[in-house]
């Protein structure tokens, strides 16, 4: 569920960006940042600690406006994908409004993204959110990597049918769409 500060006017909402490690999380949230105004951004915050390494920042899109008067903000999260940080992975999926899965499209990593999908959706249960009425990204990263696993295969690893997006995010392809794609899945038929 959203934040809705009605002092401020403002509705936030939660991304977070999940995966296996090294998939390209941090480098999406970096290009995003990189491309917003700097008006319409706050300021990359990385709070590293032995337990804990978590990216964040928030932004207004420019393009989803206001929503009953009150100003949309988008919170963008990140943490290690490695197996090591499962429990701040999982805590930081409570209370978020959704999540873009970053997927590593080199074919040695299938395994990975398979069942860091599965613990996904095993932590989304966990805070009774049921993951197939709940706004996911699917995104194919590192396109460019050699024998690129193929579209449409990690769903089927998966039984579940979710939008997908190409992208190679070093060079910002696919970025931006991506984040767009989550942000009107996330607030399609919200209502204040
Ligand atoms: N070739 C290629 N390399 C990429 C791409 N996206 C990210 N990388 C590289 O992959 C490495 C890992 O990227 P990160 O963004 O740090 O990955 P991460 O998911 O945040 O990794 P963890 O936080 O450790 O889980 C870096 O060296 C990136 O430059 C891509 O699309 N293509
Ligand atoms: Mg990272």
């Amino acid at each position: 569920m959203p934040y809705i500060s009605y002092d401020k006017k403002e509705i936030s909402f939660k991304i977070v960006y999940y995966g296996p490690g090294m998939s390209g999380k941090t480098t999406n949230l970096m290009q995003i940042h990189r491309s917003l105004a700097e008006n319409l951004r706050g300021e990359m915050v990385s709070l590293d600690t032995e337990e804990e390494r978590t990216l964040f920042f928030d932004f207004f899109p420019l393009d989803l406006g206001r929503i009953s008067g009150y100003a949309v903000k988008f919170n963008l999260y990140t943490i290690p994908g490695q197996v090591y940080y499962e429990a701040s992975r999982k805590l930081m999926l409570e209370g978020a409004d959704g999540v873009v899965f970053v997927a590593d499209s080199n074919p040695h990593r299938f395994d990975r993204n398979v069942s860091a999908y599965e613990m996904m959706i095993d932590n989304l249960a966990s805070y009774s959110v049921d993951p197939r009425a709940f706004p996911i990204v699917l995104q194919y990263n590192k396109r460019d990597c050699q024998g690129a696993i193929e579209k449409g295969s990690l769903e089927q690893a998966i039984s579940m049918d979710v939008p997908s997006i190409n992208a190679v995010a070093t060079e910002g392809k696919g970025v931006m769409e991506t984040i767009r794609t989550i942000s009107k899945m996330i607030i399609e038929g919200f209502e204040i």
